[in-house]
């Protein structure tokens, strides 16, 4: 058991390394970096395509898409017209830092303001590695259910930001936001939370205008 704990504890440890030089690449080019976290279809890939869709002609995007298997989703994103690659991950359960630096290397995108990196469809194992990332992002989509938070506390109480997506649904499914809202104040006092539906457009102006004063405040600390 100890020595299962130390391999982890190597791994973990070598993708810290891997990660803080990703994110010295990303300072430099003066990205904003997103490290996109949730469990399978809820709702990743449609919010990116909002998104390339609202700031359209404002600001340079890119996008690394993490799967298990399929070139889909970075097929979805190009099919919006901004530079994706797709990252296979064979089985594993997470991106780590060192697959995110060989994608950046081979796709040799021009230059963006933002680059969104969506995890592998997983509450759990994304959590613990690195991206480089300026920050995290948790989704959770009202069709899941409104216990997520206190169920998976390690990915909402580690997400700087977390949208609520498809509350075009809430009609229809049982989900106390307010409840849910309680669980992400005691989780990550103070992460931003944005209730989005990526069908109707609520809430997505809002996301825009977070990942402008996000990306401004980057450029403006030099960091
Ligand atoms: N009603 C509704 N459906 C949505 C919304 N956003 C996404 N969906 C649907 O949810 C399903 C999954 O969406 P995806 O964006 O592929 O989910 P994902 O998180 O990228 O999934 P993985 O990459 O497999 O983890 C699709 O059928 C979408 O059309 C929304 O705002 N409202
Ligand atoms: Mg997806």
């Amino acid at each position: 058991m100890a020595e299962v704990v130390d391999v982890r504890a190597k791994v973990l440890a070598a993708n810290e390394e891997a990660a803080a030089r990703l994110r010295g690449t990303f300072r430099a080019g003066g990205a904003l970096v997103l490290n996109l976290i949730s469990s399978p279809g809820s709702g990743k890939t449609t919010l990116l395509e909002a998104t390339v869709k609202a700031l359209a002609g404002r600001l340079r995007l890119a996008g690394i898409e993490g799967d298990v298997a399929t070139e889909r989703d970075a097929d979805r994103l190009r099919a919006m017209g901004i530079p994706a690659v797709q990252i296979l991950t064979g089985g594993a359960c997470h991106l780590d830092a060192r697959q995110v630096r060989r994608a950046i290397d081979e796709a040799a995108f021009p230059a963006f303001d933002v680059l969104f990196i969506e995890n592998v469809g997983n509450l759990i194992c994304p959590t613990s590695y690195d991206l480089g990332e300026d920050f995290k992002v948790a989704l959770l989509s009202v069709a899941e259910g409104d216990d997520k938070p206190f169920k998976y506390p390690a990915i909402f109480s580690r997400a700087a930001v977390t949208v609520i997506t498809k509350a075009d649904l809430l009609p229809h499914v049982s989900f106390d936001l307010a409840a849910v809202r309680g669980q992400l104040a005691t989780l990550a006092p103070s992460g931003a939370v944005l209730v989005t539906s990526a069908k109707t457009g609520e809430g997505i102006g809002e996301w825009c205008a977070l990942l402008e004063a996000r990306l401004a405040a980057k450029r403006k600390a030099g960091t």
